[in-house]
């Protein structure tokens, strides 16, 4: 077999066995060992940034790495953006770049370029294959770098050559490390911070905002009262009905200082203190108090669930949480479409299990406060501010969950970035509701330009931030790719389209006129 074959062989055997890609000639022989190997589930995207995009949702869901495959240095800069989103997210994600290969570099040939300079920000794992005789040793690396906790990027870089000489065989699966151990010193100090009795914040991410993860900070909260809280961009959350509810630090600088204006003791659990998104003159970048205590029990890499479980039971917590939401449905509204009657009627509606990838920006509000106490879903934010993410995450979503139906929320701008992402979900046939959330705007854009100061903007300026002329369709643009699309202007319209959408199989698209 060649280097190609061994390397599917490998990733197949590491358990990884979805490929997302937009190959060229240099990638052509893993392409045809696609055909030679079975269980790998190959998944074209028409844009690298809506492949990078997919690999992020399905790495978030399958809590497995999937493979792309991108065509050497362009291939691998037109995915950067999401690349950029999926290292935020902490994404197990093994990148396969294709490039020229070993003895053809010297002539500088047009595609070549720097693939490791491209390749190093968004990486934890970066290495070029030397060898056709070596690949197998190195994708089974790749998948154990992308694999150890919480999860990163490999890049792996397949010089031609290396996947069309001759290859020894596959490689076995590595070993993957577990999250590390917290350590009993670090119980202990949160444990006795909590028993202070000063008004403390737990702030929670990664595995930690998983239905066990936060039992155990509920439990914590019944027995001290201190406040749960959640990251304002979390890769993945668990809530609604029957799972323990947390507070979400807001968005802005003076809403997050606002939040924290009396913690005593902060306590972080596979996250960072909360800063400001940006700068802004005159306002806080760093939004809890100087004179707050800052402790870390458990940091990304380590088990952050169990260390909240044995905090629980070192303070004699109950087994019964605090802030278990109820199930409570929203009465479908009448008349006027905004996000909040558009959040009451998703909320309504959104099956049990259902998985949210949430990009609807200043649209966003209202399904959010709504689908508080709707079933049980997770909740998918876009954790790098690199817009054009939501579209392709929710694809690679349902890929990695073919049962449970996906719901995308999506604002007009950032869903232009990454729209590809619709032909690959009527190709692949896959099971998301697409709600574009369509107010022709940059709208956060608008707002920002007052917030940084920039007084009087002109109309240039201002048509900077407006997408009308020419008005964007998205019933067109999701027909043209193959998806069945309907524009909505009133509740009773949303409402009749998302109810018929989540009944239905395959991808759907609803534009809804703001
Ligand atoms: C990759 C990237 N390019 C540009 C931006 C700047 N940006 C932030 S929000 C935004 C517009 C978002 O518009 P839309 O998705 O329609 O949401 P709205 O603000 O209208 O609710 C832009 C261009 C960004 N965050 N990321």
């Amino acid at each position: 077999m060649n280097g190609a074959e061994s390397l599917v062989r490998t990733l197949v055997a590491s358990s990884v066995d979805v490929c997302f890609t937009n190959p060229g000639t240099s990638e052509m022989h893993f392409v045809a060992a696609l055909d030679k190997v079975e269980g790998m589930r190959a998944i074209l995207g028409l844009f690298e940034g809506a492949v990078t995009g997919m690999a992020d949702g399905y790495g978030r869901m399958a809590e497995k790495p999937a493979c792309t495959l991108l065509h050497l240095g362009p291939g691998l800069a037109n995915g950067l953006a999401n690349l950029h989103n999926a290292r935020r997210a902490q994404t197990p994600l093994v990148n396969i770049v294709g490039d020229h290969a070993t003895y053809h570099a010297q002539y500088d040939a047009p595609l070549a370029s720097d693939i490791q300079g491209f390749a190093r920000p968004v990486s934890g794992w970066v290495h070029s294959s030397p060898s056709s005789l070596t690949v197998a040793a190195d994708g089974a690396r790749a998948v154990q770098a992308a694999r150890s906790a919480p999860g990163q990027i490999a890049t792996l870089i397949l010089p031609a050559d290396t996947a069309w000489h001759d290859a020894d065989g596959p490689a076995p699966a590595l070993p993957v490390a577990a999250p590390a151990p917290v350590a009993q010193s670090a119980i202990d100090i949160v444990a006795k911070a909590l028993k202070s009795g000063k008004k403390t914040a737990i702030i929670l991410r990664g595995a930690a905002l998983k239905k066990r993860g936060l039992t155990a900070a509920g439990r914590i909260a019944a027995k001290t009262g201190a406040r749960i809280l959640c990251d304002t961009f979390a890769p993945r959350l668990e809530r609604g009905a029957g799972i323990v509810a947390v507070e979400r630090i807001p968005y802005f600088a003076e809403q997050i200082v606002d939040t924290f204006k009396d913690v005593e003791e902060l306590i972080l659990v596979g996250t960072k203190p909360p800063v400001s998104f940006f700068a802004y003159p005159g306002k806080a970048s760093w939004c809890t108090p100087e004179t707050a205590a800052i402790h870390y029990l458990a940091q990304e890499h380590e088990d952050g669930v169990a260390a909240l479980e044995a905090v629980a039971d070192a303070l004699g917590a109950p087994k019964e949480p605090a802030h278990v939401a109820p199930l409570q449905k929203p009465a479908l509204p009448k008349g006027k479409l905004d996000q909040f009657s558009a959040g009451q009627i998703i909320a309504h509606y959104l099956p049990e299990g259902a998985i949210i990838s949430d990009e609807a920006a200043t649209s966003g509000l209202g399904s959010q406060i709504a689908t508080a106490t709707a079933n049980p879903h997770d909740h998918l934010s876009l954790t790098g501010g690199a817009i054009g993410q939501g579209l392709p995450l929710a694809t690679g979503a349902a890929v990695a969950c073919p049962d449970r139906k996906v719901v995308c929320l999506h604002g007009d701008g950032g869903a232009m970035y990454t729209l590809q992402a619709l032909w690959t979900q009527a190709r692949e046939k896959l099971d998301v509701v697409n709600v574009i959330f369509a107010n022709q705007s940059y709208a956060i854009l608008n707002i920002e330009l007052m917030r940084v100061g920039a007084e009087n903007p002109g109309p240039k300026a201002l048509s900077m931030l407006d997408l009308h002329n020419p008005s964007l369709n998205w019933v067109h643009l999701a027909n043209g790719m193959g998806v069945e699309a309907i524009r909505v202007e009133t509740a009773e319209e949303f409402a009749d389209a998302f109810s018929s959408a989540v009944k239905a199989k395959g991808p759907r698209l609803i534009e809804v006129m703001l």
